[in-house]
């Protein structure tokens, strides 16, 4: 199996159980309507990708990771959707699509955050009751919690917010990227560690995702500055026009590009150590190279 296969593998396997666990009875069709337009409308899978291949990478049984990658891929949806908001970043396109509260309204889009959110929560509790390795699934539970809440993603999310009304500098813009986009990637990464029962790896794992988080975030600004809208599924130049404080805002995209080298090739290093399959650093190379 080539490198596009597995990915693929991984990415069906993720959406197959997410669309087992959005049968949801009982609740008002609309909300599940919602809820499941963003979470199907074309997402990468990175997060649960990375969870599950860091748990097969340190001899785990991937299976047992699979309700948790799946959380966190709800909760990076609820970010999405409540990023677009209007009152926030007041975007219209996202994954290729009209994002959700244009279509659906805000105080829908609103609830289907918050319903994707608590839902993940959901999972992951009914995954721990019903597990005979409970301490390593409210291990992870506890990660994730932390990287989605205020000293993580939401944090830098409110760092973002506060930093649109002054200039931000270089050491503040990594702060801020280290909770708002690391944090959720460097759970995925922590959570599939701790679920492989391998927690002597755990710094290593938890060094190779703080660089492919700034890396990934790098390439997020350079992407807003020369992606293509078709490719990327979302408006770009934003970045620019807002004068927001981006990598590329402050460092130029000559230097941005050398940036995000740098924390890519740190990354491979060290996914090389976690995965002798190679699968890992080849990961760490397609986000790098990414067009989308
Ligand atoms: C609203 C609490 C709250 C937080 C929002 C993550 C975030 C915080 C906002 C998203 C803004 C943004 C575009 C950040 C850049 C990095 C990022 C998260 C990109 C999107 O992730 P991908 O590329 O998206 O994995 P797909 O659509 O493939 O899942």
């Amino acid at each position: 199996m080539d490198f596009k296969e597995k990915v693929g593998k991984k990415q069906n396997l993720i959406n197959s159980r997410l669309n087992q666990l959005m049968d949801i009875k009982g609740a008002p069709i609309k909300i599940v309507e919602a809820m499941k337009y963003s979470l199907f409308a074309g997402g990468k899978r990175i997060r649960p990708i990375l969870t599950l291949s860091i748990c097969e990478a340190l001899e785990g049984i991937y299976e047992d990771a699979v309700p948790f990658a799946c959380a966190i891929e709800m909760i990076h949806t609820y970010s999405l959707i409540h990023d677009d908001l209007p009152a926030m970043d007041n975007d219209t396109l996202r994954r290729g699509k009209p994002t959700n509260h244009v279509v659906f309204g805000d105080a829908t889009a609103i609830l289907a955050g918050d319903g994707l959110l608590n839902y993940a929560f959901e999972v992951m509790l009914k995954a721990v009751i019903e597990s005979d390795m409970k301490k390593s699934y409210v291990k992870a539970s506890e990660i994730i919690a932390k990287a989605a809440g205020v000293l993580g993603m939401i944090g830098g999310q409110v760092m973002d917010i506060q930093g649109e009304d002054k200039l931000m500098g270089l050491d503040e813009l990594y702060s801020m990227h280290k909770k708002k986009t690391g944090a959720l990637i460097e759970a995925s990464c922590m959570t599939g560690c701790v679920i492989s029962g391998k927690e002597e790896k755990l710094e290593l794992v938890s060094q190779y995702s703080k660089n492919l988080g700034i890396a990934f975030q790098i390439v997020d600004d350079i992407l807003d500055y020369e992606g293509d809208v078709l490719l990327l599924g979302k408006t770009t130049g934003k970045d620019k026009a807002e004068g927001k404080a981006t990598f590329v805002n402050i460092l130029g995209i000559e230097e941005s590009k050398l940036l995000s080298k740098k924390y890519s090739m740190e990354a491979c290093k060290m996914a090389e150590e976690i995965d002798k399959s190679g699968f890992l650093r080849e990961l760490t190379l397609y986000l790098f190279n990414r067009k989308h």
